[in-house]
């Protein structure tokens, strides 16, 4: 009975922040485990190649006679897992990711202001480094499975004030960094912030360490809480009162069971009603990514030496007669079609986008599955298409038409705002890494643009349409993937 002697109590702002950041990390580790699982491999270099990951939860051997695309690489996660479960149903995932991520920096951030606001961190921080070894002491006391004495708790024991000002003052400003390093929007305006990390790819595998630290140090609090006396630990963190009575404990484990339920009812809805999780948790979202992220400009300067070794690819080329009679003719009556809300419409042959001012320019390609490369691309700016096209004053989005088909026969499409299509670095490419776009990689043209996911991307370019409203177009959600796989539009994270 440790801390019988001490009187103490939690304020009502710590308790509340405390369950909320429980509810909050249950879905971000779920939705993080489903985002994990599209491409289970963990790498030190930005490079991505299969092989060089230091850790994988895939048995999945690339095949080698034929292309092995991003696409083959998802796994299969349990629904108790992972929310939504399933396989490539990461679209679902992020948006609890990236929902779950606001409310969970704004609890952060009450927490830490009233901590400091109210004088509790004195409770919380450690105030000389003696913490350590006297943490070191409590650990060898709770391993030779003693109890520290009471005279410890004040009312944290000195593992406790370590370990918890670690979660909150490195773990989680950690978590937040890593994740933002993640973002194809910042790290293409600021190119420095990942390699502040090492590159991209560093600050995803830290990202994933840290959530493993999350878990281990759930199971170790909660074995703490219930080892050290639950019913009066529970009477703390539930009530704030001290006590032996059995109210918090009961009040605390129906707190857990909610969470529970709630992350059940939330992955059974995410599985039968998508479309309305993704519509709902984009409100908030897209907002936020509209407001933070969308407006930056990719200014990356890599250099030809960056380029990587290998690149992934999603999307193979479209096994349509149609497609395959320009490929074989090596596009000689292909035309860029413009067409919708502009002068007149208009198509360019890959001469005519040849004779045009040329962009080339070496950049960080961010695939939503977690895979990143390096690659060289020339072509067209997408601005330069644009003035020449003389949109009418009413036309807001570009959409990108692809030869791409899917079985189903639709037609793989993708979207971008007037605006973002101006940006200097959104180009239409018609060369790879100083040679012509590889069939594979889009042939003969592919948008590029470098704040956005590489989903945004359309390959095997047919014709581009000007319109007002992206809502009219296909199922109305601004592309293929935002479609049929639930993502967020945006695409700046
Ligand atoms: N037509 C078409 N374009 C597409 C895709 C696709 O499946 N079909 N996949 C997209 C995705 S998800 C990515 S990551 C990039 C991949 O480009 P890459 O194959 O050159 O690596 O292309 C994008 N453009
Ligand atoms: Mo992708």
């Amino acid at each position: 009975m440790p801390h019988d002697t001490v009187t103490f109590s939690f304020p009502v702002w710590l308790r509340c922040a405390h369950w909320v950041n429980f509810l909050l990390l249950t879905l971000l580790v779920r939705s993080g485990i489903q985002i994990l699982a599209d491409h289970p491999r963990l790498y030190w270099t930005v490079h991505t190649k299969p092989g060089r990951e230091w850790l994988k939860f895939t048995s999945k051997v690339p095949a080698t006679d034929r292309i092995w695309t991003s696409m083959d690489e998802a796994v299969h996660v349990s629904p108790w897992i992972a929310i939504p479960g399933g396989r490539h149903n990461l679209g679902l995932g992020r948006h609890w990711h990236f929902l779950c991520v606001i409310f969970w920096v704004l609890n952060g951030f009450i927490y830490v202001g009233l901590l400091f606001g109210t004088g509790e961190w004195q409770r919380l921080l450690p105030a000389s480094w003696d913490i350590v070894p006297r943490a070191f002491h409590t650990a060898l006391t709770y391993l030779t499975f003693h109890l520290p004495d009471a005279s410890e708790f004040r009312p944290y024991d000195p593992l406790q004030q370590l370990a918890y000002s670690f979660v909150v003052f490195i773990m989680a400003p950690l978590s937040i960094a890593t994740g933002m390093a993640m973002s194809p929007a910042v790290v293409a305006h600021w190119p420095w912030y990942h390699r502040l990390f090492g590159n991209r790819q560093v600050a995803r595998s830290i990202h994933f360490l840290l959530m493993t630290g999350y878990l281990a140090f759930f199971v170790v609090h909660v074995t703490l809480v219930v080892l050290t006396g639950f019913a009066r630990n529970m009477n703390h963190i539930v009530l704030g009162v001290s006590g032996d009575g059995t109210l918090g404990a009961r009040i605390g484990l129906g707190i857990v069971a909610f969470v529970i339920f709630l992350n059940w009812l939330l992955t059974w809805t995410s599985r039968k009603w998508p479309r309305l999780v993704q519509d709902t948790t984009g409100l908030l979202t897209d907002g936020a990514m509209a407001l933070l992220l969308n407006r930056l400009r990719s200014r990356q300067t890599y250099n030809l030496s960056d380029v990587s070794d290998y690149f992934w690819v999603n999307g193979l080329p479209p096994e349509t007669a149609e497609f395959q009679e320009l490929l074989r003719t090596n596009f000689k009556d292909w035309r860029l079609k413009v067409h919708g809300l502009v002068d007149g419409p208009i198509s360019f042959s890959l001469e005519d986008l040849k004779a045009m001012p040329k962009v080339t320019m070496v950049t960080m390609h961010n695939c939503i599955q977690g895979w990143s490369s390096i690659g060289e691309w020339g072509g067209v700016p997408l601005k330069d298409i644009i003035l020449r096209c003389k949109p009418a004053p009413d036309a807001r989005y570009i959409i990108f038409h692809s030869y791409g088909v899917d079985e189903e026969g639709r037609e793989y499409y993708g979207s971008l705002a007037l605006d973002e299509a101006m940006h200097p670095q959104t180009i239409l490419a018609y060369e790879f890494n100083g040679g012509p776009l590889p069939p594979e990689r889009g042939a003969p043209l592919r948008l590029r643009v470098e704040t956005k996911l590489g989903f945004k991307m359309v390959k095997y370019l047919k014709s581009i349409e000007f319109v007002q409203d992206y809502r009219t177009v296909g199922l109305g959600h601004g592309g293929y993937r935002e479609d049929t796989q639930f993502f967020g539009t945006l695409a700046n994270i």
